[in-house]
């Protein structure tokens, strides 16, 4: 990619604080750090403010932990992530299993304010820390012939008490054709606010994919593996009809069982208005080109 992608949901209370701490994280070659002070959500310009850290933090989807959205945040302390490592493997020119602190030192940390657009419609807008997808493929040197990048979360029953019921077939799997993981919006989190991201929100590392459904941004990836092949995702699996591979935020096609046209933001009160959605979750210029000469109903 030639250029890096700019954001435009910067703003005065978030980004000072967290560009000096980002600066901190580089030079310990950390995932994050503690964070003094309190940072605000506002954004008096795009009005379009950040979620609150405790909404963000509480509010959760990993199956893995339990299928209540507060599961997560009871449970997924249980989860240790320290040591961590993530295989790459696949058409790459140096697999491996790569431990996730010689990751972080050779990744820049940023901070993306990001939409955040779950298949369910609620939404919420992230202020992400991590760096991008493109950067760790380089690094394990994408081959020619790499056409897909399939994801696996950790499967680890004794520390992931949702593992005991079939929900999803396990490991949660999911995958992006290359050029959308090479894309430059297309990031790793590593931490929320300035901090670690916590484990109910994909700790150590998670994918973040903001024009795409919030199933399609794995947590707490251990393999990372490039192939010629589009590979099997557990949503698609288990609903083939109702998840697409592609899962592209769309206010045109629905789900086969709700309206897709419009979304509940979190944190907006019990009688909070829904908002109109908007093609590619508001980043249509940024990926539309992705997706040109596409049928986006037949390739949901
Ligand atoms: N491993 C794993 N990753 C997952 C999920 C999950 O259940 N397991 N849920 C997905 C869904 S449906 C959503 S909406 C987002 C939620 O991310 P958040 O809890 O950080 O907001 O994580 C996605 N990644
Ligand atoms: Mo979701």
């Amino acid at each position: 990619m030639a250029h890096r992608w700019t954001n435009k949901l910067t703003h005065n209370d978030v980004t000072p604080r967290t560009a000096f701490l980002n600066r901190r994280q580089v030079m310990a070659g950390l995932a994050g750090v503690g964070l003094a002070g309190i940072v605000k959500p506002a954004d008096a310009k795009e009005g379009l403010g950040p979620n609150t850290w405790e909404e963000i933090t509480s509010y959760n989807n990993y199956y893995e932990f339990g299928t209540r959205k507060d599961d997560p945040a009871k449970y997924a302390h249980t989860l240790v992530t320290e040591p961590w490592s993530v295989k790459i493997d696949g058409l790459v020119d140096r697999p491996g299993e790569y431990d996730f602190k010689d990751i972080l030192s050779e990744m820049t940390i940023e901070e993306r304010i990001y939409r955040f657009r779950c298949v369910e419609a609620w939404s919420m807008v992230i202020p992400w820390n991590g760096f991008e997808l493109a950067d760790l493929l380089n690094m394990a040197g994408v081959q020619d012939g790499a056409k897909f990048v399939a994801f696996e979360t950790a499967y680890r029953p004794d520390e992931m008490p949702g593992l005991q019921y079939p929900v999803l077939e396990w490991p949660y799997r999911e995958g992006l054709r290359l050029d959308e993981a090479m894309h430059p919006l297309t990031l790793i989190a590593t931490g929320i606010y300035g901090k670690t991201i916590p484990n109910q929100n994909g700790a150590p590392l998670r994918l973040v994919v903001p024009w795409k459904y919030g199933f399609k941004s794995i947590k707490s990836i251990v393999r990372i593996t490039l192939t010629d092949t589009q590979p099997p995702t557990s949503w698609n699996m288990a609903g083939p009809r109702e998840y697409g591979f592609y899962s592209n935020v769309n206010p045109n096609v629905d789900h086969p069982r709700w309206s897709q046209a419009s979304e509940r933001p979190i944190g907006g009160g019990l009688f909070a208005k829904r908002e109109p959605t908007l093609m590619l979750n508001g980043y249509e210029e940024e990926v539309a080109s992705l997706y040109e000469g596409m049928d986006l109903a037949a390739n949901y």
